[in-house]
Order: C-alpha cells, then sequence, then structure tokens
C-alpha cells in the first residue's frame, strides 16, 4: 500500500490476510507494529486489496498502526464493507460468505447449516419490498442489527429450534436404517 491511507475492517470479517490478523491481535489503539510475513502463505487477499502481485515465496514486511479499535460497528460502514458488489443490497450469499468466517462470533449457532437457518429467516423478516435482498433501510432495521423487535427474535429462535428438531428425526431415523437388519429388507 503506497499511500498512508486508513483502512477501515472488522476483525475476523474476512478483509484481511489472515496472517496479517493474528500478527495484529492483541495490539491496542495507537500502537505501531513492524509485522513480518514469511513467505508460503496465501497472497490473495494481499493482492486484491492493493493491487501489487507478490509471489507465494517473497516475504512481506508492513509497518502497521492501528489507530483505533471500536467495540460497537458502525452498521453503515459494515454494510458497505459487506456489499462488496457495490450494488447497494446484499444477497443471503454475500451475507453468508463473511459471516461463516466469524461463526466463533455465534455462540449460538454451531454449524454453517445453522447460521445460513438464521441468516434466510433474518432476511426473510427484514425484507420488507421482497426483492430477496437487504438494501441499507432494511439491513439497519432486520435483527442481523437491532435488537428493538422481539417477535424477531422470537421468530429467529422457534425457526432454529424447528431446523435442529427436524434434524434430530433426521439423525434419528438414519440410526434406525442402520440398525435394521439385512434380511428384513428383502
Ligand atoms: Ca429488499
Amino acid at each position: 500500500m503506497k499511500e498512508k491511507q486508513p483502512y477501515i475492517f472488522q476483525y475476523r470479517g474476512g478483509q484481511l490476510d489472515p496472517e496479517m490478523e493474528n500478527a495484529m491481535t492483541d495490539m491496542c489503539a495507537g500502537e505501531i507494529r513492524k509485522i513480518r510475513i514469511p513467505g508460503g502463505g496465501d497472497r490473495q487477499t494481499f493482492t486484491a486489496k492493493t493491487g501489487v502481485q507478490v509471489s507465494a515465496n517473497s516475504t512481506l514486511e508492513f509497518v502497521v498502526e492501528l489507530q483505533d479499535i471500536q467495540d460497537s460497528p458502525d452498521h453503515v460502514m459494515v454494510f458497505n464493507l459487506l456489499n462488496n458488489d457495490k450494488s447497494g443490497t446484499l444477497s443471503v450469499a454475500q451475507f453468508m460468505a463473511i459471516a461463516a468466517q466469524g461463526l466463533e462470533m455465534f455462540p449460538l449457532i454451531s454449524t454453517l447449516e445453522e447460521m445460513e437457518v438464521v441468516i434466510v429467516e433474518a432476511f426473510r423478516l427484514a425484507d420488507k419490498d421482497g426483492d430477496g435482498r437487504l438494501d441499507l433501510e432494511e439491513y439497519l432495521d432486520s435483527p442481523l442489527v437491532s435488537k428493538e423487535n422481539p417477535e424477531h427474535e422470537e421468530a429467529i429462535q422457534k425457526r432454529m429450534n424447528e431446523y435442529r428438531e427436524k434434524e434430530a428425526e433426521k439423525a434419528e431415523e438414519a440410526k434406525k436404517a442402520k440398525s435394521k437388519p439385512k434380511n428384513e429388507e428383502l
């Protein structure tokens, strides 16, 4: 990066090279750190962000200043980061691609499939004009951001319970099918 322009990112939001993120993990606001990333790792994120082609074997050296850390994300900024095709609306797939990289931030969700159930339901609740995507206004009112609609929270919880019950039933049936003696099927 030639110019010293601040780069805004969500920690573990999938916007930074994971090696860079690891190296920055315990930084404080105002801290300046020299970060050396040895060759052999992924260079695609770096190239995508900077337009600079580097070979996988080259060692990268950065001097990074962490200007500020914000606990509560600026949701408009997050929307703009998620909206990486600049269409002005978010799709479930777009949201999934980013959210999947931060699965550990969602303590009640244990699999990607469960995450998709939650996100699909949240989109359904928030998509007021029914085009299947969330524009900024819909996103800000959605249960992904706003906690102002307890009925949204309930609807998501209900949907999740239904999903888990169905999965448990499926697992139970699979178990039965497996334990059934072979001659019974003949
Ligand atoms: Ca919409």
